[in-house]
């Protein structure tokens, strides 16, 4: 029985240490360190390859090392491997970091007082009170959530949408296509934190924008497959749009003329909303090995069929 990890080093070797203290009879594998395949278990992983989960005939867990699981090739792990993802802490608070600044963003005009610090123009714009500006979450689970918690002590009335009808205290709550264009439509500020599916791909495109108010604004933190960039560009450069806080892209790294780098209305950051830190992420890591040792439910089991 063995863990193997197969992804940054630095957090492999901190992880190696917890189990050899906390688990010693779990050898911890760092990758290309693999031992006997057929000792290995429990794979951790960000993007394994298919040759390497086809090499270990005895797996039974593999373990995303980040919250979302769009980037595994789930058709290349046997129906037999349970996948999980990393419902980590320290990835909620730095989703709900992300999420705090990247609304105050929007809400204070910054983009605007960025560009005219660039130019050196001393112009103030009217103040919005929070209360006026709507904000609206597409996606309720454990990100969404806790981003919707912090963005309430500001005062903005909050919306959010998912697939199945939530109820959260404070939030009016949506529900499926059906009731997108009306959750849309009162979202000032749209913030993306839905994973990445068959049904979610392209969701931030020419329609959806089209359905929000005039003036509005958009977050990416989810995938880089939510957005159709073309789209956002052109409703940006029409005036429909205020501006957007961008994290994810189609491709990453951007290329060097990717549009959005000097578009004056996007700010690009570099898929950092949240990270997955050894310190946080190694004791839930460590739970769900003891949990599935034990045979009680891991935390943030994926269902296969829905992709998330
Ligand atoms: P969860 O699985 O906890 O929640 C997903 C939410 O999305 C649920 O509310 C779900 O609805 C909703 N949803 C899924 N499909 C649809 C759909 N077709 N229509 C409407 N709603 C839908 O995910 P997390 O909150 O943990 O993470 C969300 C995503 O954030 C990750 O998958 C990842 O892509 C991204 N992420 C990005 C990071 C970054 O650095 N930029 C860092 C970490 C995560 P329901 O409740 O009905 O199931
Ligand atoms: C994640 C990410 O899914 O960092 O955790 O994107």
């Amino acid at each position: 029985m063995a863990i193997l990890y197969h992804s940054a080093e630095e957090r492999g070797r901190k992880w190696q240490g917890l189990f050899a203290r906390e688990m010693p009879d779990m050898p911890f594998l760092i990758s290309p360190d693999i031992g006997d395949p057929a000792q290995i278990d429990y794979l951790v992983a960000w993007t394994p390859s298919p040759e390497l989960i086809a090499s270990l005939p005895n797996l039974k867990v593999l373990f995303s090392v980040g919250a979302g699981v769009d980037q595994l090739d789930l058709s290349a792990v046997p129906a037999s491997v349970d996948v999980v993802r990393m419902i980590d802490p320290g990835i909620i608070e730095g989703m709900t970091e992300y999420v705090t600044f990247a609304t105050l963003t929007l809400h204070r005009h910054m983009l605007d007082y960025v560009a005219a610090q660039a130019s050196g123009q001393w112009r103030a714009h009217g103040a919005v009170p929070a209360r006026n500006r709507r904000v609206g979450v597409m996606g309720l689970g454990s990100l969404g959530q806790a981003a919707l918690r912090q963005l309430a002590n500001f005062g903005f009335p909050l919306l959010g949408w998912s697939r199945s009808r939530a109820e959260l205290p404070g939030v009016k709550c949506f529900a499926g296509l059906d009731e997108l264009p009306q959750f849309l439509g009162q979202c000032d500020i749209l913030i993306c934190l839905l994973p990445l599916t068959d049904e979610t791909r392209g969701i931030l495109c020419a329609k959806t924008f089209a359905a929000m108010p005039q003036g509005a604004g958009v977050i990416n933190a989810g995938r880089g497959g939510h957005l159709v960039e073309d789209d956002l560009i052109a409703t940006l450069d029409d005036g429909h749009l205020y501006g957007a806080v961008i994290d994810v892209l189609q491709t990453e790294p951007a290329a060097p003329d990717h549009p959005f780098w000097a578009h004056p209305r996007i700010l690009l950051t570099p898929h950092t909303a949240a990270q997955t830190m050894a310190e946080t992420a190694g004791p839930v890591l460590l739970e769900n090995v003891r949990r599935h040792r034990a045979g009680l439910p891991m935390n943030g089991l994926v269902e296969r069929d829905r992709g998330y």
